[in-house]
């Protein structure tokens, strides 16, 4: 090994040859077990290499990559982006050392995993444990006691969208309720070049900075100079080629970021191999930074078989959203000769990423081209959508407090953002297409039993008032059965989430003792988030007792989906199914929507609570104390 390790997966046939990762800690790294598997030779394309076994050795370091033809510094783990793949199996003890060869802190939590409060990895958060200053080391040790697909992140800073994200694969002490003869991990995310600390300082100046066409004539002019012409016309053909909505879908998007498929660009392309007529099994992981994907896999249809891990009952789809932190596990079963895409558009379609799953790696393959960018709709700003009055009104000539808007309140909205928000043209087939399934789902819904959600009225609290928040959703409905902006009514069979049955009996079925109301709000032009309109700053620890079954009811006072976490503990999603409730680590609440889980405080000490789009999480977090 030399001060420069070339890492196997950069080595072969790389078409570009453009994308490589060194090490550059030099020195300091080969002290330390920078990972078993560095000398293997392995096709570029096939993504992380993959550590098996109960003791793992995990070092951060800075490390060059270059995914876009400039030299960027990654917080690689082990020198690759992703990190590794760690395969365990349930019912081991484990042991993990993190190494941190950076000049800052940082950490690990393993994402989905149940283990105590001292092992969660966040630093300051979760008890004892503080991060792990340069040139230190912490061992994590935990009995793992569930088996599946997740992940594991830095909770340190901004350091996620820098590379710091790998998969983890729990091997199961009991065989599987399903068959297959192949397994291959599929991690998405989201790769910019800018510095995440720049990329936060620009959405707090701008909110929608990343949103090219919302911007003003004289941004436009100022980004003109600074870019030079033939740089921004470049940018502009790309976003007008992409359709890109004026409205606010992402905060960042394509603009800067590069979609990555197990850390490979849609330029190379991940390949994943199978013979005709196996049973593939996809673990789909959304590790970015700020990216909901839409994922699909033209000609293959999708069998969901378990949802952030945990089993469920198979649904054969034909496209899946997955929300930042969400996993689903899926078997295809290609029948033919022939590749096949795996095609993952960002939520806001301003760009993919993109994979093959193929017999020979020399078979050509296309690339469908991206859906036409979402365009919100009334439902999306929490508005009443009982009476179908409000098709084709445009809002924008609403006034501010007119009786006909009760569904939404626009005092301290930004008008001048709202008046890029004409509703007129939105497609009230599609959504009354949706309006049918919603009322069958509203019946169950909404009883306030264990299992169908709440039916306390919603209301906002007075933390909720202020120039801090632009929007309160009014109305916020159940819609378990919506797809969601962007995939309503496109013809495919869109996994949702009253989708989701578990395959198993509800492990707590006892009605919950009490509900958290928990409002997602914001500011989206001032880029301010909160809960309940209180920023994590200001705002005191949520106390569950422990062993006692609560409802928590999540209602989106904002126009994006925000995914949200809960740390240490299973969020029961309520469906409707009582006796099936699926569990999840990570929660979907669509724009101007409410969804509940039950929650079984059983974790005791403090744990973290939050959004994971990254940039929302300095704001849209709680911590949240078992005792
Ligand atoms: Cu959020």
């Amino acid at each position: 090994m030399g001060n420069k390790i070339l890492l196997p997966r950069h080595r072969g046939f790389s078409p570009s040859r453009r994308r490589f990762v060194t090490g550059v800690a030099g020195g300091a790294l080969l002290g330390l077990t920078a990972g078993p598997s560095l000398g293997t030779t392995r096709n570029p394309h096939q993504g992380p290499q993959i550590l098996h076994g109960s003791h793992f050795e995990l070092t951060y370091s800075p490390t060059r990559v270059n995914f876009t033809g400039k030299e960027r510094i990654a917080t690689a783990i082990n020198g690759s982006v992703p990190a590794p793949v760690l395969r365990m199996r349930e019912g081991d003890t484990v042991t993990l050392r993190v190494n941190n060869m950076m000049a800052e802190d940082t950490s690990i939590h393993w994402h989905g995993l149940i283990l105590p409060s001292t092992q969660d990895g966040v630093p300051h958060i979760s008890d004892g444990f503080k991060g792990i200053r340069p040139g230190e080391s912490f061992t994590y040790s935990f009995p793992v006691i569930q088996n599946g697909t997740y992940w594991y992140h830095s909770h340190s800073g901004f350091q996620e969208q820098t590379g710091s994200y790998g998969a983890i694969i729990i091997d199961p002490k009991a065989p599987e309720p399903f068959a297959y003869d192949r397994d291959h991990v599929v991690v998405l995310s989201d790769w910019s070049d800018e510095d995440p600390y720049r990329i936060y300082a620009k959405l707090k100046k701008l909110s929608h900075y990343y949103n090219f066409r919302e911007r003003t004539l004289g941004e436009q002019i100022a980004e003109l100079k600074e870019k030079g012409f033939d740089d921004y016309m470049a940018a502009r053909a790309m976003w007008n080629e992409m359709r890109m909505s004026d409205r606010d879908i992402s905060d960042v998007t394509g603009y800067t970021y590069t979609f990555l498929m197990n850390g490979v660009t849609p330029d190379d392309g991940w390949v994943g191999m199978f013979k005709r007529g196996e049973r593939v099994r996809l673990r789909i992981i959304n590790a970015a930074a700020m990216t909901f994907f839409d994922l699909r896999i033209p000609g293959l249809k999708m069998t969901v078989v378990a949802a952030d891990g945990q089993y469920v009952e198979p649904v054969t789809v034909d496209e899946i959203r997955l929300g930042v932190a969400e996993t689903y596990d899926v078997i295809v079963e290609p029948k033919d000769d022939r590749a096949y895409t795996v095609f993952a558009q960002a939520i806001d379609r301003s760009g993919y990423a993109r994979g093959t799953l193929t017999p020979d790696p020399r078979l050509a393959v296309d690339v469908p081209p991206m859906d036409p960018a979402p365009v919100l709709s009334h439902m999306d700003m929490g508005m009443d959508m009982s009476g179908m009055g409000h098709a084709g009104h445009d809002m924008s000539t609403m006034p501010d407090n007119s009786p006909n808007t009760p569904a939404i309140d626009h005092s301290g909205h930004d008008m001048s953002q709202m008046s890029g928000m004409d509703h007129s043209g939105h497609d009230m087939s599609h959504a009354g297409h949706d309006m049918g399934r919603d009322s069958m789902t509203a019946g169950a819904m909404g009883n306030g039993r264990a299992g169908y959600g709440s039916k306390a009225p919603i209301v906002h609290a007075r933390t909720e008032y202020g120039p801090h928040i632009d929007m309160r959703a009014e109305a916020p409905q159940y819609r378990l059965d919506d797809p969601g902006i962007g995939l309503r009514g496109n013809g495919r069979r869109v996994l949702t989430y009253a989708d989701l049955v578990n395959l198993h009996a509800t492990p707590d079925p006892r009605e919950p003792e009490r509900e958290i109301d928990l409002h997602l709000t914001g500011n989206m032009s001032r880029y301010m988030w909160s809960v309940n309109g209180v920023k994590f700053a200001d705002a005191e620890p949520l106390h569950f007792r422990y062993g006692e079954r609560l409802r928590i009811n999540l209602i989106n006072d904002t126009m994006m989906n925000h995914p949200i976490h809960l740390h240490g503990m299973w969020s029961d999603l309520e469906t409707g199914e009582p006796g099936r409730i699926p569990r999840k680590h990570t929660v979907i609440v669509q724009p101007g929507a409410m969804i509940s889980y039950l929650v079984t405080a059983d974790a005791l000490g403090s744990w973290a609570y939050h959004c994971h789009l990254l940039y929302h999480m300095p704001g849209m977090f709680r911590k949240v104390v078992v005792s």
